[in-house]
This record gives structure tokens, C-alpha cells and sequence, in this order.
């Protein structure tokens, strides 16, 4: 799966892309991540990639021009999208991220400053998404969210697969509690079943705890994981 940023801040994505499991799945080729600069596209004298809103306000828009040019700068693949980060989009929830990554490529355009002209967005951008209700100073972090949500489904980006399908949300719960070494730290022991080998009682518990820990924490996913369960 391919992924491409557009940005006026390539140097951000610098550490996200080398580290731990997105690096190591860029080196084994399961995915492509690259930046683009909008700035280096713009034929304004002075590279110039904002401006005045037209009405007046506060605040610069971002330049059709540029952010047109870097985006047909490369041509897009059969099952490609243009996404922009915007709290104006479809909020990124699990059964969003699946369908991503169904993708064969994501170019995502990150805004800065007010915006962006809204004409870029009618012409070019296929969907807006938000990664919550909250507004960033700019689209670069809400577009690395989309990449490490969406690469890890992306088959083999983990070690297993199965800890994708285990983990929150896949099955619409919230996950068990994990342990590690030592056994008894500062006198606090881990729970008994998990040290008794026996693989059954582990896989109730662990079932046990997650659909505890939703019902307290997330009632709205426990009853929606009720009612597709057929147990309501
Ligand atoms: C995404 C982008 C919040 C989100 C964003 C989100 C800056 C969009 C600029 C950038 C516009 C003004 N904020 N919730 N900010 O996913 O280009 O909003």
C-alpha cells in the first residue's frame, strides 16, 4: 500500500516514518510512505502557498495552485484516494480504517493555517476525514494517525496477524488487561490464571475482563457488541 503526503511540513513525518513498526514495515516493502513539499510546487515568485481570504477575516487559505500541482505531480493508482484531513470529515473509527486499507493507495493533504481553497477540495479530494473533535494546527498528526491505523491492518505490518484481529475495537470491545515479568512486582501479583497453563480458562477470563472493563468504561460499545452479538 502506498502512501503519499502532501504537506508544508515533510520534516515531521521524518521520525514516524523510521521508527519502530511503520519503519520496519516501509524496510520489508509492505508499505511506501513518501512526503512531498507543496512549497516546492508553487510558481509564485516567492513560493508563496497562502493568502488572504477572499471576505476578509483572520488567517491565511492555502493556494489552489500549489497544493493542484504537487497532487498531479504523480499519477494516482486504480484504487487510490485523495483524502483531506479535516474535522469536517467522516470520523476515522475502526470500520473506516478496514475499509482504507482495502486501498491500493492514499495521497492525504494536510492543511495548515485556516485551510484550504475549498475549489481544491471540490475538485480534487475524493473524502475528508477527521480523527476527532478537536481542531490541530495542522493535518500532518491527524495524517499519521490515518498511516499507523491503517498500515497496521495492512497484512503482515504486525508480527501476527492475529494480535490486529485480538486487539480493541476488532471485535468491538475494549481489550483485557496484559502482564509481563516479574510475576510479583512490589508485592502486586499478576492474576492467578494467567500463570496456570491452562489455555481455556485464560481465553474466558480474557473475554471476561474485556466485556467488564466496556461496560464500565464504554457502555455505548457494550450495547452495540450485545445487539450484534444477538444477546439483547
Ligand atoms: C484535522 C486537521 C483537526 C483535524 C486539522 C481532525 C488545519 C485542517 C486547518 C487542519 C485545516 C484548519 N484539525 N480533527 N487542522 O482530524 O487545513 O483546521
Amino acid at each position: 500500500m502506498i502512501f503519499r503526503i502532501l504537506t508544508l511540513f515533510p520534516e515531521m513525518f521524518d521520525g514516524f516514518i523510521s521508527s519502530s513498526i511503520i519503519g520496519k514495515a516501509i524496510d520489508q516493502n509492505k508499505i511506501v510512505v513518501s512526503t512531498e513539499n507543496i512549497r516546492s510546487f508553487s510558481s509564485d515568485k516567492h513560493s508563496k502557498v497562502d493568502d488572504a481570504p477572499f471576505g476578509g477575516g483572520a488567517g491565511m487559505v492555502m493556494r489552489v495552485q500549489p497544493l493542484k500541482d504537487a497532487l498531479l505531480s504523480k499519477p494516482l493508482s486504480s484504487s487510490g484516494k485523495v483524502i483531506y484531513l479535516s474535522p469536517r470529515g467522516q470520523t476515522l473509527t475502526h470500520e473506516k480504517v478496514v475499509e482504507l486499507s482495502g486501498l491500493s493507495e492514499l495521497v492525504l493533504v494536510c492543511g495548515h493555517y485556516e485551510g484550504v481553497d475549498q475549489r481544491f477540495i471540490d475538485r480534487y479530494v475524493d473524502e475528508e476525514i477527521s480523527i476527532g473533535d478537536y481542531v490541530l494546527t495542522g493535518g500532518e498528526v491527524a495524517a499519521m494517525v490515518v498511516v499507523d491505523s491503517v498500515s497496521r491492518m495492512v497484512s503482515d505490518v504486525l508480527k501476527n496477524d492475529a494480535s490486529a484481529e485480538d486487539e480493541s475495537f476488532a471485535n468491538g470491545l475494549l481489550e483485557y488487561p496484559h502482564y509481563t515479568r516479574p510475576a510479583i512486582y512490589e508485592g502486586d501479583s499478576v492474576p492467578d490464571v494467567l500463570l496456570s497453563g491452562n489455555h481455556a480458562e485464560i481465553e474466558k477470563w480474557r473475554n471476561s475482563q474485556s466485556l467488564e472493563i466496556t461496560k464500565s468504561r464504554r457502555p455505548d460499545l457494550y450495547e452495540k457488541h450485545l445487539k450484534e452479538k444477538h444477546l439483547k
